[in-house]
């Protein structure tokens, strides 16, 4: 069932649950539930308390955990919940998610057009339900990601992050481009830097003026069709569109 490295290798240095894919938020309300008994219990401290945070993959947050994240949006689960997206399943080869951009080639897209699918605005489906906090998150803007974190830490329900995880295997291009497809990522507008709280959503970074769409593109092997062996022009065209009318219609964009 785990991918997961155990003691004495695991990165995490807390207590940890695995679950099934589709039921991360299940599991963390058991959690919060078990740590809230202890607490009325008076058998754990206020001070001994912990913070439940579920990590998934965006294959698990868009598409087969939607249901069982909904459900704790919900409850008002007090919870974090980071969605690591790669736009794809990863761990089993890149098959497209609901994660994955249009027009993008994945083990399961591989025609000369890729995926015909749109990402699905995860942002948007979460925000209509009304969580806590919610925002958008990239390791190339770091003070942003951190001014973020430290924000959600002071509040209480559901916290949402997505943040978009460059995959050097998946998408295809050379590692040491990493750092430059995440800043395009951000210039471009295509990962645009938001958060939702008491019913607002702000954009924290706001690119001016914003790069054309084919910069972020032309870096990733995932894109390549688009531009041999010859340009293809149309669907160039209707990445950039969605990205100009998402800029055009945000209202603080
Ligand atoms: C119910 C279920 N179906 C399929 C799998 C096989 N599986 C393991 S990891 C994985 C990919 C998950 O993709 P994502 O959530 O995006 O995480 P990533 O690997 O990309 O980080 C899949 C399909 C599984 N573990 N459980
Ligand atoms: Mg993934």
């Amino acid at each position: 069932m785990t991918l997961l490295s155990i003691y004495p290798f695991t990165p995490f240095r807390g207590s940890w649950l695995y679950t099934s894919m589709a039921s991360a938020p299940a599991g963390a309300q058991g959690i919060r539930d078990a740590l809230d008994i202890l607490l009325e219990k008076k058998k754990l401290s206020a001070k001994e308390d912990l913070e439940v945070v579920v990590l998934t993959g965006d294959g698990s947050a868009h598409g087969m955990g939607l249901s069982a994240t909904s459900g704790a949006l919900e409850r008002k689960l007090d919870f974090i919940y980071l969605c690591y997206d790669n736009e794809g399943y990863g761990n089993t080869g890149q098959q497209s998610s609901a994660a994955t951009p249009h027009g993008a080639q994945t083990a399961t897209s591989t025609s000369a057009l890729g995926n015909p699918g749109f990402k699905k605005d995860l942002f948007e489906i979460w925000k209509a339900h009304e969580p806590a906090y919610l925002a958008t998150v990239i390791a190339a803007e770091p003070l942003d990601l951190a001014r973020k974190f430290e924000k959600l830490r002071g509040i209480k329900g559901p916290r949402m992050i997505i943040a978009l995880a460059p995959c050097p295997t998946g998408w295809d291009f050379d590692p040491r481009h990493s750092a430059e497809i995440r800043r395009l990522a951000v210039r471009t507008g295509i990962w645009p830097l938001k958060e939702y709280i008491d019913g607002e959503v702000v954009h924290t970074r706001k690119p001016h003026p914003l790069l054309p769409v084919e910069e972020y593109l032309k870096l990733q092997g995932r894109f390549r069709h688009l531009f041999e062996p010859e340009r293809n022009e149309t669907l160039i065209r209707e990445i950039q569109d969605r990205v100009d009318r998402y800029w055009s219609k945000a209202s603080d964009g």
